[in-house]
């Protein structure tokens, strides 16, 4: 169950110019109290109409020595993404998530058309040559999104007002318990909060790789 461990630190009157969004600072860990990083943290507002529209115009997930380079990518609905390959092998890229089923077949040099995400939720992505390749792009329908850090912390912008705060990992041991915790930003005030969430034990790590692609020596 998502349980929270909350310690709202509030700073009042930092400043003296008008705001209008405050951070909240977002720290998620493990049943060992480690943090957890490349964890989804986002922010559903209670007034439907905030956050509307606004889709990323170029996300990339590009794949690196026989690794996606990024495990985790958040994006919003519409978003399209396209998945350059920098091997000098071909790579096949599927998805059979219901959030969006496609395949990109054997391809190496030339990058195929980008793909359109347009449901919320968990596409995993493989490639049908390499077992080990996966990564996951996780679809939410706000701007107020980020991804935990090495240490498990992240830092989402808000104005103020009520908002949902949910969070996702592809480990996450009860998926159904991401059901979101209500809290409320007030004007003025930095908060901090943190999530306790359960982890399916793995022998696999979720970690970025140091990544850089450096302009051509792959191809
Ligand atoms: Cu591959």
């Amino acid at each position: 169950m998502l349980k929270i461990r909350y310690c709202f630190i509030f700073f009042i009157g930092l400043s003296s110019t008008p705001t209008i969004a405050e951070s909240l600072n977002v720290k998620v860990l493990d049943q060992t109290a480690k943090g957890v990083p490349e964890t989804v943290v986002y922010a559903l507002s209670s007034k439907p109409e905030y956050g509307a529209g606004q889709v990323q115009s170029k996300v990339v997930i590009d794949q690196i020595d026989k690794t996606f380079v990024n495990p985790i990518t958040i994006i919003r609905p519409g978003t399209s993404v396209i998945f350059p390959n920098h091997d000098n092998i071909r790579h096949h890229v599927y998805s059979f998530s219901p959030s969006k089923t496609f395949e990109l077949p054997l391809y190496k040099d030339a990058t195929p058309q980008p793909v359109r995400f347009d449901k919320p939720g968990e596409v995993a992505l493989g490639c049908n040559i390499h077992d080990w390749m996966s990564a996951y792009i996780y679809v939410v329908d706000t701007p107020n999104f980020a991804l935990t850090d090495a240490q498990g912390q992240a830092v989402l912008t808000l104005p103020p007002g009520q908002y949902q705060l949910h969070t996702w990992h592809p480990r996450l041991k009860k998926p159904e318990d991401n059901k979101g915790s209500t809290i409320t930003i007030q004007a003025k005030q930095d908060a901090a909060i943190e999530l306790a969430i359960v982890l399916k034990k793995s022998f696999r790590s979720i970690a970025r790789t140091s990544g850089g692609f450096d302009g051509g020596n792959y191809r």
